[in-house]
């Protein structure tokens, strides 16, 4: 694997899967492959979870990590070409993407969408200067449009969960409301990755919500959100910005602040007394009631635990395939 972006770097994902679950049973059975080799984390946003969980999956496989928070003590950098640097921006990428790749064998990058220039974000212009530039495997800890890491945990969470049942279980992904535009990184990798899933996947949301095709495919898509809720065995609730598909203008804005969306005992009274699960962070009283987060049916800290475990095969097979190269 040189590339972790969309679902389909992973491959099978039932091979993936039982990936997880071998690494899970022994953390660090694989740690010879990392002997000498850097992982070089480069973060352009704030992190609490991928941060610690990418670090510690790189070290149970042997790796050295170096972390470099770009708005804290480095340069601030240009991306664009064919700009006169005569700003606040001191060096450019196309220089420090290389300068850093001397530096390592391995590159994680968070790069979070400007929300301001739609064509800019989902051409994920940033990520793919890293691809281009430093010639080395490079994984995205949240970018402009994916978050697979996220996804990957949640799949991992889910799978957990539904052992041993035989039907496949209902998934509905719901907006809830939020008072600061945010990006659609991870409910674009969580459709994506339902998507190729054997699941029964729905996604919810106020109208002009509606989610890239790149990314939502032939999903179900249900303005009601009750109606949605119905019979859900996992409610995955996420705020998103305006992806700006109906009308490319609201791109990146708040549309709504409909409280009457916040994943409250009444939304999860109508599930198949489902799971709530949620990325974090998480602002309570936006997106979730607190009785519903800290209730037995909450997920959120098994899936942010298994982001080490995510993060851990993904870097596994990047460090594999490395000995091609
Ligand atoms: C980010 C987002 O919504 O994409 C990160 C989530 C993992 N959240 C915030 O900025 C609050
Ligand atoms: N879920 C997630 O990616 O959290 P952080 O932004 O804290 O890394």
């Amino acid at each position: 694997m040189r590339t972790f972006i969309n679902v389909e770097d992973i491959g099978d994902i039932r091979t993936a899967l039982a990936e997880a679950q071998e690494i899970k049973n022994d953390r660090f059975k694989y740690q010879h492959l990392g002997k000498n080799k850097t992982l070089m984390m480069i973060f352009f946003n704030n992190s609490l979870r991928t941060r610690l969980s990418t670090q510690k999956a790189a070290m149970n496989l042997g790796m050295n990590v170096i972390v470099l928070d770009v708005n804290a003590g480095a340069w601030k950098l240009e991306t664009e070409r064919g700009v006169i640097m005569d700003g606040d921006k001191s060096e450019h990428l196309l220089e420090a993407i290389p300068v850093m790749a001397s530096y390592c064998d391995m590159i994680g990058v968070r790069s979070f969408a400007g929300l301001t220039d739609r064509d800019y974000d989902y051409a994920e212009t940033v990520l793919n200067q890293f691809i281009r530039y430093s010639g080395k495997p490079v994984f995205a800890m949240e970018t402009a449009t994916v978050h697979p890491l996220q996804a990957f945990a949640d799949l991992i969470t889910m799978d957990e969960q539904w052992q041993n049942r035989n039907a496949r279980p209902k998934v509905v992904l719901t907006w809830a409301p939020h008072c600061r535009a945010l990006p659609q990184a991870v409910p674009n990798s969580f459709a994506q990755w339902m998507n190729a899933a054997d699941v029964d996947f729905v996604v919810t949301h106020p109208e002009g919500y509606e989610l890239d095709p790149k990314f939502v495919g032939n999903a179900r898509v249900e303005y009601n959100q009750m109606k949605a809720l119905e019979g859900a065995d996992f409610v995955y609730a996420k705020n998103w910005s305006c992806p700006g598909v109906t009308c490319p203008e609201d791109y990146g804005k708040i549309l709504s602040k409909d409280m009457s969306w916040t994943i409250d005992d009444a939304h999860m009274a109508v599930t198949n007394n489902g799971k709530f699960m949620h990325c974090l962070p998480v602002r309570r009283g936006l997106i979730v009631t607190d009785d519903v987060i800290e209730s037995k049916n909450s997920l959120v800290i098994p899936e942010a635990a298994n982001r080490e475990i995510s993060c851990s095969v993904v870097i596994k097979r990047m460090l594999e395939c490395m000995k091609d190269f």
